[in-house]
Formats: C-alpha cells, sequence, structure tokens
C-alpha cells in the first residue's frame, strides 16, 4: 500500500491543509529578478508525493523556466539537487508547469530559476508539505481484490487437499478410505494456513495503515477562555508529529510550540468572526504569556458565537493555524490599540465597501463567476469621496494590504497578502534573510490605492473575502462577498 500511495495521491485532489485552513494551495505573487512571476504550487495529499507547479510569466520576457525544491532550513537546504525544466505549454507560451516529488513531511521550498531576455534570475516560494489525508479503497477495488484473494486461497486449499489425497492414485482409481483420511488432514491444515495468513496479513495491514495515519496532519484546536474581564486566554493545542528526524521512532516528536518566529512583526495574528453573520470581524495579536499559552484584551463585543483563527510560524517557517469556535457574552473590552483591528457592524458588499470619511473600497471585478481551484488576482482600489485613488495609503504591518478569505461556513481560511498566502517569515526564511527582515524589505513606503492579492478558492461555495488596509492613521476593513463554482 505504501508504494501506492504516491500514484494514489496523484488521483485525488486534497482538500486539507495547514498554514490556513483547508487551503493548502500556495498562490505567490513575485519578482524573480526582473521577470514577474504568479506561482500556484499544489502541495501533494500525501507525503512523500508529488507537488504540481504552475508558473505564469506576467511579462512575455521569460523563454525557461526550472524548478527545484529544497529543505526550508538544515543541509539539505544546501544540498540542490540538478533543477528540473518547467514545460512550457504550447497554447500559452507564458505559462510554465511541472511536479516535483516532496519526500518528506514539512517546511519545504520551491526555487524557481527564470531564463529570459535580462538574464538568468532566482526566485523562492515557501512550500509547507504534510500528509493530509489516508486515501480510503475504492469499493469496486475493495471487492474485485476480495474476489481475487478467495478464489487465491479455495484454489490453494483445494490444491492442497487434491496432492494428499488423490496425489498417489493411479488414472480412474478411487481413494481408498486411508487416503480420504489424509485428504481431509491436509484440507484441515490448508485451512488453518490459509486463515492464519489472513488474520497475521490483515493485522499488517491494519498496523501500516495506523502507522500512516499518525503521520496525517491534524488542524490544531486551541482551547479559548475568558477570563472575568475582557482577557481572552488561549491554549494551543499540538496534535501532530515533527518533521521526521529519524526512521520512524518509537516515541515521535511533538511538534515544538516553543519555537515560534514573529510574522510581521506578532507571533500571532489571531482572526476573530461572528458566525453565522460575518458582520464582525477583528485582526488582533495575543501576547505568548508561556510556550502555548497566549492572551490578549478583547475589544468591545457584542455576544454571539464566534469563531477563531490564530495563525503562528514555527521557526523551520512551517505555518500553523489554530481553530477554535467560542460564545462569548456582550463583551465591554478595551479600545483598539496599535496594529489591533476590526469592527463589529460590517455590511458584506458585491463590489463597493464604505469605509470611513466618505472613503470607498471597490472590488475591482468582472462578471466572470470565479472557479475553484483556479489561481486570480483580487484587486481592491481605494477610493475618496469623489471617486479618486486615495493617497494616503500607509502600510499596515510593513505591508499594502491584508486580506481574509473565509468559506461562510467557516470552514475554508486563509490569510493572503500582496505576494500571496505563505507568511511572510516563510518567505524570508526562503530568502535566506532573517526573519525580522520583513518588516523593512516587505515595507512599502506609500502603499498605491490599488491592491491586488493572488489566491484561488480551494472549492466551490460561498465566501467573504476581508479586506484590511490603513490610511491617515486608521486601519479598515472591507468586506466583500463571494463565490466559487
Ligand atoms: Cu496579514
Amino acid at each position: 500500500m505504501k508504494r501506492f500511495i504516491p500514484f494514489i495521491c496523484i488521483l485525488f485532489l486534497p482538500l486539507a491543509g495547514t498554514a490556513h485552513v483547508n487551503s493548502p494551495d500556495v498562490f505567490f505573487d513575485g519578482y524573480a529578478g526582473p521577470y514577474h512571476l504568479l506561482v500556484t504550487l499544489r502541495p501533494p495529499a500525501v507525503v512523500p508525493g508529488v507537488a504540481q507547479v504552475q508558473i505564469r510569466s506576467v511579462g512575455s520576457d521569460v523563454s525557461e523556466i526550472k524548478i527545484l525544491p529544497l529543505r526550508m532550513i538544515g543541509v539539505g537546504a544546501k544540498m540542490a539537487p540538478l533543477p528540473d525544466p518547467a514545460k512550457r505549454s504550447a497554447d500559452d507560451p507564458q505559462l510554465f508547469t511541472g511536479s516535483l516529488w516532496i519526500m518528506v513531511r514539512g517546511s519545504w521550498k520551491v526555487q524557481i530559476q527564470a531564463t529570459g531576455q535580462k538574464g538568468v534570475a532566482q526566485l523562492d516560494v515557501p512550500l509547507p508539505a504534510v500528509s493530509t489525508s489516508s486515501q480510503p479503497m475504492h469499493a469496486g477495488l475493495g471487492i474485485l481484490l476480495a474476489f481475487l484473494g478467495l478464489a487465491l486461497a479455495a484454489g490453494l486449499i483445494g490444491i492442497i487437499f487434491a496432492a494428499t489425497r488423490d496425489a498417489a492414485l493411479n488414472a480412474g482409481e478411487r481413494p481408498a478410505p486411508a487416503q480420504k483420511r489424509r485428504g481431509r488432514v491436509g484440507l484441515a491444515i490448508a485451512a488453518a494456513i490459509v486463515l492464519a495468513a489472513f488474520i497475521l496479513g490483515n493485522q499488517w495491514w491494519g498496523s501500516e495503515a495506523s502507522a500512516n495515519d499518525r503521520l496525517n496532519y491534524r488542524l490544531p484546536n486551541m482551547t479559548p477562555s475568558l477570563t472575568p474581564g475582557s482577557l481572552l486566554r488561549l491554549h494551543l493545542d499540538n496534535p501532530n508529529e515533527a518533521e521526521p528526524t529519524r526512521f520512524r521512532t518509537e516515541q515521535p516528536d511533538r511538534i515544538r510550540l516553543d519555537d515560534l518566529i514573529p510574522d510581521h512583526g506578532h507571533l500571532m495574528h489571531l482572526f476573530i468572526v461572528r458566525m453565522p453573520d460575518m458582520k464582525a470581524f477583528w485582526h488582533l495579536h495575543p501576547d505568548q504569556t508561556q510556550p502555548g499559552d497566549f492572551a490578549v484584551n478583547l475589544p468591545i463585543m457584542p455576544e454571539g458565537q464566534y469563531k477563531l483563527y490564530a495563525d503562528i510560524v514555527h521557526h523551520t517557517g512551517f505555518p500553523e493555524t489554530q481553530v477554535a469556535t467560542v460564545n462569548l457574552p456582550a463583551v465591554t473590552g478595551e479600545a483598539l490599540t496599535g496594529d489591533d483591528s476590526g469592527s463589529f457592524d460590517l455590511a458584506p458588499a458585491d463590489r463597493v465597501a464604505q469605509l470611513s470619511g466618505g472613503y470607498r473600497m471597490v472590488w475591482q471585478r468582472d462578471e466572470r463567476p470565479f472557479k475553484a481551484n483556479q489561481p486570480y488576482w483580487f484587486r481592491f482600489r481605494v477610493e475618496d469621496k469623489d471617486g479618486k485613488p486615495a493617497t494616503d495609503l500607509e502600510p499596515y504591518m510593513g505591508m499594502a494590504a491584508h486580506a481574509v478569505f473565509l468559506s461562510t461556513d467557516g470552514n475554508v481560511f486563509a490569510h493572503v497578502h500582496p505576494a500571496g498566502s505563505v507568511s511572510m517569515a516563510a518567505v524570508n526564511l526562503a530568502e535566506g534573510r532573517s526573519t525580522m527582515a520583513g518588516m523593512e524589505s516587505m515595507d512599502h513606503p506609500s502603499p498605491s490605492a490599488e491592491i491586488s492579492f493572488p489566491y484561488g478558492f480551494p472549492k466551490p461555495g460561498d465566501y467573504r473575502i476581508f479586506v484590511q488596509i490603513k490610511r491617515a492613521g486608521k486601519i479598515e476593513t472591507g468586506e466583500f462577498v463571494a463565490k466559487a463554482e
């Protein structure tokens, strides 16, 4: 079965993942030197497995692209094998595709080497890879194999029975009572052997399957608790094993929780959304009280049911989202300060979200419906009350904007930036920069009024998009309604 796993994973589409919730694909908008690329990485559903790579060159100046998978940190990050060429599409010369074997779970990056008129340049894109599911056996295949197995067992028993009873007989001769007895003993022994083979075989299969199951990534469910007042405590969950260091150890190591690195300046980004109306949304930054425990003062919040999504990044660049659902009473709370933002009276818009001071955020989409599993640029424009592009946008946590894509059932969550769906801490690691470097290097001195996010919906359904920008010293959130087919 193990050997089948890489093969089987190509047949089924992955529908679970890390970093985000049930949105495993990586979307990245970046530059390899002078070449502007839109990169989509589809990690395998089971590791070892094959990751699918799709790279679109925005300009027509790229003639060749090579791709290479590397571990994010450690010796594996430096010992590069030869890169594979990506295949250029015959119909669309700006589109390059390829596939890469990912051999171990954990934090990877895909090194992209683009060659064109302006020479050779490189871009590193983070790729977290985990096994997310054990593929069940197809019912038809199960029935076929059971039938063939029974035929083999019956054949084996029949051969041993006939051999013990009839082997010494001449043609046409009938077995004597002693030979019949020998035959019955042979039959009993053959049946016992076959039965034992079935039982032991089933145990072996079961232990292989459960060893494989143990390696599947489980979504961490943190435990929130509201202390008297407005302090929300979060106890992180750690259901997963660490990246393998040795081959199947007896006592598997857990993922560490004392190794978190800041992502755009904070160890945790906590998103709180009221369900099911999704008209209340906050983006807060809890402080670590001890490894595995965080706390944050809640703002003024109406009572209701809330979904919590907490983004953290490990020292390997491996991102996780811890989730929780909690019923909260009305919280008197504290005023939002610093990078904390949000609102409890958002009005989900189809196209135009109202901001304060008569400003608007306009989603520049066309009429075409969105298809699931396809990369898009989601473009938004911030306008003043006269419809002119806003000129006073400021970076919010070092970036032009932040977006959250959330399905209306709360099962799909992705935190995306103009550079894409990967954490900025992982981007810095992939490019060999310090993890703190993001604050300056990602800094847009004065973001333009036009913002775009590369993203693709992982499955059909209804979604909301929360877009956050900062202008005139104030962080504002626009909420939009989207649907994927
Ligand atoms: Cu963000």
